[in-house]
């Protein structure tokens, strides 16, 4: 007992001082800084979509500000400009280095710096234009999964256009006459998992109603990486690493409410295995899916959605009950992170473990992380015979320094601990808190994040 008490307060010690922890989160989250700052959470006051839209109010329409923008957290929005009556894009294909937990970064692909890819939102009814380039070592294309488009915008290789090569560009262009919750993604099934997908989001018309208060994209996506290496194996059939918005649980970024507030979350999923993402403590009712708004007569009570492959599930919910409530994936090995890459040559087994050598394992990763603080909850006296013996006990590790951002700001000490895999939360907060957490932000996010755009 004792020789473990002395390791992790020397592993509190050892990984306090090793990093800037605050450089190393920034650099590794490509272009996070625009999602948030002004009017997304107060929605009701501002829209990204300016004056500028083609498509004036109907007369008869309830006008509030038109679409309350969703937020990607993590993930960056892709601005537009106006050409004439269209919206143009800019997109680039390229490969990414993706910080998916302080201790872990992988060579993904992904779109303008980003992966999963900077979120277009767009309006029912607008004209998109798409400038697409290459910067992949091999051909690619463009996909906008669940538009209505014309055969020549599908972007499939051979069949409806010819492959964009290394260093080419491509122009799509077509117009959205659907609301819902779309995305964009390559049409070749190892590039998907290497993580070419984003969000197309297509504001309706006329706001649904009831109408929410914030609105929240994730992604889902799985991937197969080896202890030691940065490479996803997009052979494989087995996952250890499950992102939300391409990072792992502890370093989601959570999602706020204000209490009382009605929320929205959009969840997508492309990988090889379908998703139940349960919510804690509220009741949620399914809106939409990945083909637009389903009517209100078939929304009914659930907690937990199944979000299959190349599916979107909409739910909304009454924030009604304060707390910091989990938004996570169910399936049990989803919700952790790789050990194996923690402990590399060595791993957990339940059979033939004992404390010590736990704490040897726990070391090799305190040394190689920026942990500010390792441990495990309390084991009881006679554990080491108990067979089965350990599940959990190693697993959990407090980071909240490496992970610590505006957000995260008076969760409980040791909160990352509990938090692994396709994993975040939702914060109901008062008025107050939200405030503050808000004030935070604005800070936080003005004028650093400039330095750190990767993006193009
Ligand atoms: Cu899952």
């Amino acid at each position: 007992m004792n020789g473990r008490r002395k390791f992790f307060q020397s592993a509190a010690v050892f990984g306090a001082g090793l990093f800037g922890l605050r450089e190393t989160l920034r650099a590794g989250t490509p272009v996070n800084g625009f999602q948030s700052p002004r009017g997304n959470e107060s929605g009701r006051h501002s829209s990204p979509f300016g004056t500028q839209g083609p498509h004036a109010a109907p007369a008869n329409a309830v006008v509030h500000n038109r679409a309350l923008p969703m937020v990607t957290p993590d993930v960056t929005d892709l601005p537009h400009e106006m050409d004439g009556g269209v919206k143009v894009f800019h997109l680039a294909a390229e490969p990414v280095k993706r910080k998916i937990v302080p201790f872990k970064t992988i060579d993904a692909w992904g779109y303008n710096g980003s992966c999963p890819g900077p979120t277009i939102q767009v309006q029912q009814g607008d004209r998109v234009r798409v400038v697409f380039e290459n910067r992949l070592p091999e051909s690619t294309s463009l996909h906008w999964h669940g538009l209505e488009i014309p055969i020549e915008q599908d972007g499939v290789p051979y069949i409806s256009q010819k492959p964009v090569a290394p260093g080419e560009k491509y122009l799509y262009e077509f117009t959205v006459h659907q609301e819902g919750t779309f995305f964009y993604h390559a049409h070749s099934a190892m590039q998907e998992m290497m993580g070419q997908i984003g969000f197309f989001v297509a504001h309706p018309e006329r706001d649904y109603k009831p109408r929410v208060d914030h609105d929240y994209g994730l992604i889902l996506q799985e991937w197969a990486v080896l202890p030691s290496n940065t490479i996803p194996n997009t052979a494989a059939m087995e996952f250890n690493w499950l992102t939300f918005n391409g990072v792992s649980a502890p370093m989601t970024t959570p999602l706020l409410a204000r209490l009382g507030s009605r929320v929205r979350l959009r969840i997508l999923n492309l990988g090889m295995d379908h998703h139940p993402v349960h919510l804690h403590g509220h009741q949620f009712v399914v809106t939409g899916t990945e083909g637009g708004r389903a009517p209100e007569s078939t929304w009914y009570p659930m907690n937990t959605v199944l979000v299959g492959v190349a599916q979107a599930r909409v739910v909304e919910f009454e924030a009604k009950y304060p707390g910091a409530w989990m938004v996570h994936c169910h399936l049990p090995h989803h919700m952790m992170n790789s050990m194996m890459d923690l402990l590399r040559d060595r791993q957990i087994q339940t059979a033939d473990q004992t404390e010590a050598k736990a704490d040897s394992q726990m070391m090799s990763l305190a040394m190689s992380v920026p942990f500010e603080h390792a441990h495990h909850a309390p084991i009881a006296q006679n554990a080491e015979s108990v067979p089965g013996f350990p599940q959990d006990a190693f697993m959990e590790m407090g980071m909240d320094e490496a992970v610590e951002k505006p957000e995260t700001y008076g969760l409980p000490k040791n909160w990352s601990a509990g938090m692994m895999g396709m994993m975040t939360m939702i914060r109901v907060l008062p008025e107050k808190e939200y405030e503050g957490i808000m004030a935070r932000k604005k800070t936080a996010n003005l004028p650093e994040h400039e330095e750190h755009h990767h993006g193009s």
